[in-house]
């Protein structure tokens, strides 16, 4: 059921074919008279799937790996005559942009495509071309987010015996000293209650009304506001203000600890890596998989070495699409190669996470969302590509974290409560910091089958939510005991 179609501006270039994340209040303003309301009258009104879905399946982007260009800057003439013979009975063209740090390439189409053409084009491609290995569109992500009133809003989620994170406890323990945590999103404000825990980080949005910086990438990767006007991001959709969602996500997980102001993040000890993938109307698969594999430590062709690479990634964000990309699959490989963790959002459209992207790729902690009273999350999407949840908020209890006061340009710091699976996330991130200070030996993989193994089970109904609650104290337990293990030569999974 698409009620809702993007359909680009004729003659409007370089306008976005997919809308910015939208506020549950503008989603329901918009929506509402075109879609059923949700049963409960409790909750807020809540994007349907469809129509969340709708405008993501457009991109004017195509992922091309060569088996001869893998390391070249530049495909040869030869590759890009044939990538742009391919197009033309599709009626667009297509530019070479860029090398990723996958080894594929990015092309650029003169006008975004709805994804089955853009499916149909790889494949003509991938036919017509011996040297292609593969062709795939380059999807466009979202933040997965619902804004939320911050005036009932504390932070129950970190303590509260119902749903809270028992942090108080595992803090004893450990603040994830010693561990960096990326946050790839839509960049961070230097807000005061984040600043000491900041890394410079880089910006990697290549797009430059996406960017709404003045450039294309660039090492500054604060957050210039990504408010859109009305049918920017596809035709039909409202002006959006600016989210700072990059800044509310990273307050979760890492805002500091006892300095007398604002919250306290999961993981206050650890060190926030910004690297920064979305703007205005969310931002494409491409530049998100760079954005993983620089923070990890890897390669970026024409982008200077990360530092201090982190060993958590929590990406907040997602589109629809009920396949993994290869971009993605080879990007997690990456960063799990160099010992990074991959936390994702399930997505708030309350429908299966096998459509959702990249919640739905091998070797993710996939994270879904509980409310205050443990029950699952009217938004929260389910199934079995769920690992666990962790608190995400809903009406009247959102998740308080740092934010910025500005609508449209960064004004003053301030503090709100948003709701969403993007909220849940850096809950798991900043746990999995916490395990990886105290035991930094620890995989991917048994990270994640130590978050698994130490849950609380549901105090409410939450059904293809994973092996159970997000439980901060049980999981540092669990990772200290994996340290005595490992010494004595059996290590965990
Ligand atoms: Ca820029
Ligand atoms: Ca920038
Ligand atoms: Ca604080």
């Amino acid at each position: 059921m698409k009620l809702v179609s993007p359909i680009r501006r004729a003659g409007r270039p370089g306008l976005r074919s997919v809308r910015a994340p939208l506020s549950a209040a503008v989603l329901a303003s918009t929506l509402l008279g075109l879609h059923t309301a949700p049963a409960s009258a409790v909750e807020r009104a809540q994007p349907s799937a469809a129509a969340a879905a709708a405008p993501l399946e457009y991109s004017d982007r195509l992922i091309v790996r060569y088996r001869s260009a893998a390391e070249a800057d530049v495909p040869s003439a030869g590759l890009q005559l044939r990538a742009h013979a391919a197009a033309q009975p599709f009626g667009t063209h297509m530019k070479h942009l860029r090398r990723l740090g996958t080894g594929a390439h990015v092309f650029q189409l003169d006008r975004p495509m709805p994804q089955d053409k853009l499916q149909q084009m790889a494949r003509a491609l991938q036919n017509g071309d011996a040297d292609v290995e593969y062709a795939e569109p380059d999807l466009r992500m979202r933040p997965q987010f619902v804004p939320n009133d911050a005036k009932y809003a504390k932070q129950w989620n970190l303590f509260e015996p119902t749903t809270g994170l028992n942090l108080p406890t595992a803090w004893e323990k450990s603040t994830g000293a010693g561990v960096v945590v990326a946050v790839v999103d839509t960049g961070v404000r230097p807000h005061v209650d984040l600043q000491a825990n900041l890394l410079p980080g880089y910006d990697f949005v290549t797009d430059r009304s996406t960017a709404n910086d003045g450039n294309a990438r660039d090492a500054d990767a604060s957050d210039p506001g990504d408010w859109t006007v009305a049918d920017e991001c596809g035709e039909g959709w409202p002006g959006e203000s600016s989210s700072w969602h990059g800044t509310h996500v990273a307050g979760i997980a890492a805002a500091v600890a006892n300095n007398g102001i604002g919250v306290a993040g999961v993981a206050h000890g650890a060190k926030l890596l910004p690297v920064r993938a979305m703007g205005r109307c969310g931002g494409y698969t491409s530049d998100i998989a760079d954005g993983m594999i620089w923070a990890a430590g890897g390669k970026v062709s024409r982008v200077p070495a990360n530092k201090t690479p982190a060993r958590v990634i929590n990406l907040s964000l997602g589109g629809a699409s009920r396949t993994c990309s290869t971009t993605y699959s080879e990007a997690i490989k990456a960063v799990r190669q160099r010992g990074a963790v991959v936390v994702v959002a399930a997505g708030n459209e309350n429908m299966s996470v096998a459509r959702s992207t990249p919640a739905n790729c091998a070797d993710v902690v996939v994270v879904t969302a509980v409310k205050r009273n443990g029950h699952r999350a009217s938004y929260a999407n389910y199934g079995t590509a769920v690992d666990l949840a962790a608190p995400g908020g809903d009406t009247g209890a959102g998740i308080l974290s740092t934010l910025n006061s500005g609508t449209r340009k960064p004004a003053k710091d301030t503090y709100a409560g948003y709701s969403g699976t993007s909220m849940a996330t850096p809950h798991v991130a900043g746990v999995a910091a916490l395990m990886l200070s105290v035991n930094p030996k620890l995989t991917p993989t048994q990270v994640e089958t130590l978050l698994k193994a130490s849950v609380r089970p549901f105090p409410g109904n939450c059904t293809g939510c994973g092996k159970g609650m997000l439980d901060a104290n049980m999981a540092v337990d669990a990772a200290i005991t994996a340290r005595s293990l490992t010494v004595q030569g059996a290590p965990g999974p």
